[in-house]
């Protein structure tokens, strides 16, 4: 009998068969079974796919060559070497989820078991030397996100792209490339989402439908073809499998999400210290503080300027006192200063760590400091060496770091980098060593720039978790750092394009990211700063940042009126704390980022499947279950529509209910919610309010206000209550710093509700898990859009009066780690 494997092969055989002119001895189609996929040739071309999941595929091809060295900088080798078995088909293999065939000529069709075509090879691979392009057909309702943070609208439908990182200061919506090079993204077409992943760390491009309507197309100049495909349906599900594949954005200090005060520079050391000390007075959360470049000995990275900083410790040490963490600035650029007693170039000349020439002289570029070398961070020794210059700094309580210019920025060169022919050396677990060139390189540099930093942090304070910002990465670069989205300017639309950039960013696997809040070119108007400090409450990283010679961006610079609205949202941000943590802690586990795009919760949300995002720019998810709904148009008080999901949703500032069913005289009950689903709420918010709305059957844990995470909330916990249809929360809680939740200091409570029809309201909070105490002795619960009748609440012991304020049903008791089931009537 034969094996699958025999069978399979004897099926290709007989595909052959059917195109007796391709098989001419040169172009002849060959095809190999392996246990998880197929190795096939046809016209000088070598393709292997295999399955690394039933719902996940790899494809790697070479021309004229073996496949390449199989070896990543992005893909976790846990995934990378992955695999299952698959069955044999007349033209190729199944999975349990997807089907794959392929042609004589090797065009490459998937499926899945229903039917459904979800990509297709418009041609074979196309090959130019060492250049490739590989061409999918395009239907016309084929939607495309992620692809990091290039800028234009969320939907990448109609544009075309370039993987090159770059310092492109003053960039605006048509700008490309800028900072950082991730070459993923999400089909999504008729409510089912593909990923696909271009593991290919050259100059890649990627088009998507602009050259031709019916096409979209990725390829590189040189370099893998090694590319991954998965399947959702959701595009929860491909989120969490680029997780599985590139690894998620690691779980924040806590303090990293409160508000962070920043600008190019603040010194003298007084003015650092005014900075924090006029937060506190004023009230306005808050809990770091950046030092820019000019903090610095004449530029020089790892040095502290001590006319500037004549009591850097000291201030550090002062600052921690009021719960303010720094967060400095240190460029990769090490100034090139040979018996100048400059440690960072002694001993990294020592340890022949920086970047050479062809002819191997090790090579300069200026930068900030001047005359400047370049580690070689592709090596794991330099990469050591890098994070051991962090000795001091953290030593002192500098407590996070922030890698900038490392695509790497170059001045006074056309390239505005390195040269193209520069010689990295790769010596890495994992890779053969080898020197490669800067072409090859170029992309990967930022994001090992911020691996060195990560992990050099890490072997230098094992139990603290690190905190990087970076400024340009690769795939899988949020494992090791955040990000932002660079030298953004003080105008409207750049507030605007804060919603499409960092959930795009989100979409591919940066999931803690912000933007420069106030806009880093230029001076903002009062309003623009207001209208800001309001959307970056509810975006993941919320950094005020200014650029030298602009005028102050701080909270308080115009006056009491707008230092009011401001401060209102950075309050409610440290209000939604224990929510916005718990978010953070689900992404740390699952990849799904913080900051969502509406089709990501509800995939299905209209009739013909596109993605309910593009009737609503401005609208955005902050977890699970916020919209936030900016003005599309924030420069003036106009209306404009807001498109909710399907669903009863809550106005989260007044806690009603919008029922829009009340609003329509449709005849038929079923007809008239399907319509209402899609009818759009026509508003017009002023300067001060920024419209948030709460999906039904939502549990929203919410702390008494703080002037920084470092506080221990003074009262209870307040459990906000929204009936509807699988009403739940929850709550996640540890000490915010350290990896002690690994061995279990952590703190999870499920929450869950129902409605019952005798019109009670039935609560359950879930029993304490994890050994960490949580800050609360009481809980307060508030509901939403519920009516009391008794004005009670039983436990099973205890009988209370539940308080009508405002809107809610208020009742609050005692916590119980056990848990407790409550009724309100
Ligand atoms: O050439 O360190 O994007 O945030 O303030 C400018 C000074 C260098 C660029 C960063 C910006 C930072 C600035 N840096």
């Amino acid at each position: 009998m034969p094996s699958p494997v025999g069978v399979r092969f004897a099926s290709l055989l007989t595909v052959l068969a059917l195109f007796p002119a391709v098989a001419a001895a040169q172009n002849e189609f060959k095809c190999l079974p392996r246990i998880n996929g197929v190795d096939c040739s046809a016209y000088g071309t070598t393709l292997q796919v295999t399955a690394l999941r039933d719902d996940v595929i790899r494809v790697r091809a070479a021309h004229q060559a073996p496949l390449p060295e199989d070896a990543s900088w992005a893909v976790l080798s846990a995934a990378r070497t992955a695999t299952v078995a698959v069955t044999p088909t007349t033209t190729g293999f199944s999975t349990k989820t997807l089907l794959l065939a392929i042609t004589p000529d090797l065009r490459l069709t998937i499926s899945d078991h229903l039917g459904n075509v979800l990509q297709q090879d418009a041609e074979p691979i196309n090959w130019q030397g060492n250049r490739f392009r590989i061409r999918k057909q395009k239907h016309s309702d084929d939607h495309f996100f992620g692809l990091g943070d290039k800028p234009g609208p969320l939907d990448r439908a109609g544009e075309a792209f370039a993987m090159w990182n770059t310092d492109n200061f003053g960039w605006q919506e048509s700008s490309d490339p800028i900072y950082k090079s991730i070459p993923f993204f999400i089909n999504f077409r008729a409510g089912r989402a593909l990923g696909i992943f271009l593991d290919n760390t050259w100059r890649t491009s990627f088009d998507f439908g602009r050259e031709l309507p019916d096409q979209y197309s990725f390829g590189a100049p040189n370099g893998p073809v090694d590319y991954y495909v998965f399947y959702g349906p959701t595009p929860r599900q491909v989120m969490q499998t680029y997780a599985w594949l590139t690894g998620p954005t690691p779980l924040p200090p806590l303090w990293t999400l409160g508000f962070q005060q920043s600008r190019y520079s603040y010194v003298p050391e007084s003015r650092v210290l005014d900075i924090a000390a006029r937060l506190r007075a004023d009230h306005i959360p808050a809990d770091a503080i950046y030092l820019d470049i000019d903090y610095q000995k004449v530029n020089r990275p790892f040095t502290v300027d001590p006319d500037k900083f004549p009591h850097f410790s000291q201030m550090i040490q002062q600052l921690a006192a009021n719960h303010f963490h720094i967060v400095a600035i240190t460029d990769l650029h090490i100034a090139n200063l040979p018996n100048a007693g400059y440690a960072p170039y002694d001993t990294g000349t020592a340890g022949d760590h920086f970047v050479k020439n062809p002819d191997g002289t090790v090579y300069t570029g200026v930068v900030w400091p001047g005359p400047a070398v370049f580690p070689d961070f592709t090596r794991k020794l330099t990469r050591d060496w890098w994070g051991t210059l962090y000795r001091q700094f953290t030593q002192e309580g500098v407590a996070g770091f922030w890698n900038d210019m490392n695509e790497p920025a170059v001045f006074n060169v056309p390239t505005k980098t390195m040269p193209d022919d520069i010689q990295h050396r790769i010596d890495e677990p994992g890779f053969l060593p080898s020197t490669a060139s800067h072409l090859e390189i170029h992309n990967v540099f930022g994001m090992e720039n911020s691996r060195a930093t990560y992990d050099g942090l890490l072997a230098l304070q094992p139990n603290v978790r690190p905190f990087v910002l970076t400024r340009a990465s690769y795939a899988g670069g949020q494992r090791y750092a955040a990000t932002w989205t660079g030298d953004n300017s003080s105008t409207w639309n750049h507030l605007r394009m804060t919603v499409p950039q960092i959930v795009n960013l989100g979409l591919s696997g940066f999931g803690m990211t912000g933007a420069d809040v106030g806009g880093f070119a230029g001076s903002p108007p009062p309003d623009l700063l207001t209208k800001w400090l309001e959307i970056a409450a509810f975006q993941p990283i919320d950094r005020d940042h200014a650029a030298k010679g602009t005028r102050d961006h701080e909270p308080w610079v115009d006056g009491p009126e707008q230092l009011t609205i401001r401060r209102r949202y950075i309050e409610e941000r440290y209000r939604l704390m224990p929510y916005l943590y718990t978010t953070a802690e689900e992404m740390s586990r699952t990849g799904i980022p913080i900051m969502r795009p509406l089709f990501l919760e509800f995939p299905n949300a209209t009739s013909d499947g596109h993605p309910l995002d593009l009737d609503a720019s401005g609208e955005f998810l902050f977890g699970p279950d916020l919209l936030i709904a900016a003005s599309p148009s924030p420069e003036e008080v106009a209306p404009y529509e807001v498109h909710l999901p399907p669903g009863i949703w809550y106005d989260y500032w007044s806690g009603d209910r919008l029922d829009r069913r009340t609003q329509t005289s449709a005849r038929d009950l079923e007809q008239r919610d399907a319509k209402l689903a899609t009818q759009p709420l026509l508003i017009t918010p002023t300067l001060a309010d920024l419209p948030v709305y709460v999906r039904e059957g939502t549990i929203l844990p919410i702390a008494p206000l703080t002037q920084s995470t470092e506080e221990i909330p003074n009262g209870p916990l307040t459990l906000r209550i929204y009936p509807g249809p699988d009403c739940h929360g929850d709550l996640y809680q540890d000490d915010g710093k350290s990896f002690a939740f690994r061995s279990g200091s952590y703190l999870r409570i499920h929450y869950s509700c129902e409605e019952k029809s005798d019109g009670t309201l039935a609560l359950h909070i879930g029993a304490q898990q994890g050994t960490y105490a949580p800050w609360w002795k009481q809980i307060r619960i508030e509901t939403y859009g519920w009516t009391t009748h008794r004005g009670e609440a039983t436990t099973p012991t205890e009988k209370l009066k539940l308080h009508s304020i405002g809107k809610a049903s208020v009742v609050t008791i005692p916590n119980d780690p056990a848990g407790v089931d409550l009724t309100l009537q």
